[in-house]
């Protein structure tokens, strides 16, 4: 494969740099960018040319994305949304060829690691298990939830992911969990768009972060818009670090430190990612970012086009402060690069980008052209022997003849051609029948498997223990049978916690964990907030952390 931009993240002191580490840093950063927006450019059009179904991709709002990675570590985790394709390319998370891989939905886990063609496009992930169904470990990685497409909708499980920080720092007793954690240092990314912060869920686990002073570093990509809604009829003064002031972290508080910055601005992003991780990082205060003045080239996604609700001069502003644009400005003003030289990197970035996308799609579509060919044959001998060899013949010249050819493409050809000689019967027409099934088979692996784990951890191979009781049984309380499993239960698995309303201080309304706070300490058994859908998100979020 040929070379591209190395990524960066974490791996230098900026103090410790000469001119010349910095401007190859800086150009590295800039090269990352450029490739990025090319895939989304390109993308689109594999989108509307018909290779890929759906696209929504991250352009404009690549620099920020620069920044915010050269603050990610090893161990650190991030749980954002469809426009971070920048990011996982700076970190190395993913890269030119599986961005493709996984536009194409192909099935192949080693071609898209992230969910082999499951998910929804630009919906990233790495790997939480390897392939035994033991835990990577984490700390040694670099680890990304797996996106969802209800926007707002990873919110909580993004406090539960920081959460897990705040135990692995505070009780010791966790400490042999080494695969997990180093000391807590880990600093969870979320990123999430400026207008779904409208969304119950961001509010909700804003709040609760603020409460629970977590390592929870929030981006807000703020680009004015969700979809054709501007931001006067989403956010209350058009501006939700404004609104969010409250949250600031005062003398003797808890709560926030709060950022704002734009997003095309390379300086002082990078200014403001090393000062607010650092913050976050160490003293386990929630950090919010809210990074304004983003743009959206392409506009929202390939379902239309935003030249149908931007105005003219929102569209001019939009040219004018693409963040690329305005960071190779820069660059060029304080003699960093020249437009020469800037030119030239260009070019061989988008002659890259192509090849990465040729590679990709020859990968899947060499597969499917075998297939094809296969099936072209078998139905041109089923036609020297049927009486429909007309009908069989068009029916091929047809399959030969569609551009970018699906599986799907090669399963109806087959379908028709036992239609047409439904009436027939042929060893030719059988070698088709059973071609039809074992495909079958092989779409059921590529296309409907991995939903549940199949490894020996599977909890499907949990076995059922029966209850049984002695016939001298006490008759007691059900409250004190539930006492009694969560003490034990507590006393055998220190990873064990329980949070929730009133499980704490009082032992449950109901007292099932009577007592339970006092013998196990506060870090395993807490009271939170009446907030039921980030008390099962940070439920979510320390599970996926071990
Ligand atoms: C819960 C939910 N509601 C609505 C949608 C449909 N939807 C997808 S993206 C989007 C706009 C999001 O805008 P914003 O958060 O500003 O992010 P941007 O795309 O502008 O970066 C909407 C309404 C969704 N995916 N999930
Ligand atoms: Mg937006």
């Amino acid at each position: 494969m040929p070379q591209t931009a190395n990524h960066t993240a974490g791996t230098f002191n900026v103090a410790d740099l000469t001119f010349q580490d910095f401007q190859k840093i800086v150009i590295n950063d800039y090269r990352i960018g450029y490739e990025s927006r090319q895939a989304s450019l390109l993308g689109r059009r594999e989108v509307l040319t018909g290779k890929a179904k759906f696209g929504i991709f991250g352009d404009g709002k690549e620099v920020a994305q620069l920044a915010m990675a050269k603050a990610f570590r090893t161990g650190d985790w991030r749980s954002g949304y469809y426009r971070d394709q920048t990011f996982m390319f700076a970190t190395g998370m993913s890269n030119l060829k599986e961005f493709f891989a996984q536009l194409y939905a192909h099935p192949d886990i080693a071609k898209d690691p992230a969910s082999a063609g499951r998910q929804m496009n630009c919906h990233y992930a790495t790997r939480y298990i390897n392939n035994d169904g033991s835990w990577v470990n984490q700390a040694e990685t670099m680890n990304c939830a797996s996106d969802i497409s209800t926007t707002g909708g990873h919110m909580p499980r993004l406090l539960g992911l920081a959460y897990a920080s705040k135990l692995y720092r505070q009780n010791k007793e966790l400490e042999y969990l080494k695969d997990f954690s180093v000391n807590g240092n880990e600093v969870v990314f979320g990123t999430i768009g400026n207008g779904s912060t409208s969304e119950g869920l961001f509010f909700e686990a804003f709040n609760a972060a603020g409460v629970l002073q977590v390592p929870m570093a929030i981006s807000v990509w703020d680009d004015a818009y969700a979809i054709s809604v501007p931001a006067s009829l989403q956010t209350t003064k058009e501006d939700i670090s404004e609104i969010l002031k409250g949250f600031q972290c005062e003398e003797g508080t808890n709560g926030y430190e709060i950022f704002k910055v734009r997003g095309w601005d390379y300086v002082a992003l990078c200014e403001t990612y090393e000062r607010a991780i650092a913050v976050c990082r160490e003293k386990h205060v929630p950090v919010l970012i809210h990074v304004i003045e983003m743009t959206q080239p392409q506009g929202h996604s390939t379902s239309g086009s935003h030249e149908r609700y931007k105005t003219k001069e929102r569209l001019a502003w939009e040219n004018e402060h693409d963040c690329l644009l305005k960071m190779r400005e820069w660059m060029i003003n304080t003699a960093i690069a020249t437009a020469e030289e800037l030119d030239t990197l260009e070019a061989e970035a988008k002659k890259f980008v192509r090849e990465c996308q040729r590679e990709a799609w020859a990968e899947l579509s060499g597969e499917i052209i075998t297939e094809l060919d296969e099936t072209a044959e078998d139905i041109l001998l089923l036609a020297s022997v049927s009486h429909f060899k007309d009908e069989l013949t068009e029916l091929v010249n047809d399959l030969k003849a569609v551009i970018d050819p699906g599986r799907k493409d090669v399963v109806s050809a087959i379908r028709k051609a036992l239609r047409i000689t439904i009436k027939e019967d042929s060893p030719e027409k059988q070698t088709l029948i059973d071609w039809l099934k074992e495909e079958r088979g092989k779409n059921h692996e590529r296309y409907n498997s991995k939903l549940f784990t199949g490894t020996p951890y599977s909890p499907l191979n949990v076995p059922v223990v029966a209850a049984e009781y002695a016939d001298n049984a006490r008759l007691v309380d059900g409250r004190e049978v539930l006492n009694a499993c969560f003490d034990a239960n507590f006393a055998r698995d220190k990873s064990i916690v329980a949070f929730g309303e009133d499980v704490g201080a009082i032992g449950d309304v109901n007292q099932g964990f009577a007592g339970l706070q006092n013998k196990y300490g506060d870090l395993r058994i807490s009271d939170t907030g009446i907030r039921e859908n980030t008390i099962v998100g940070q439920g979510r979020g320390l599970a996926m952390r071990g």
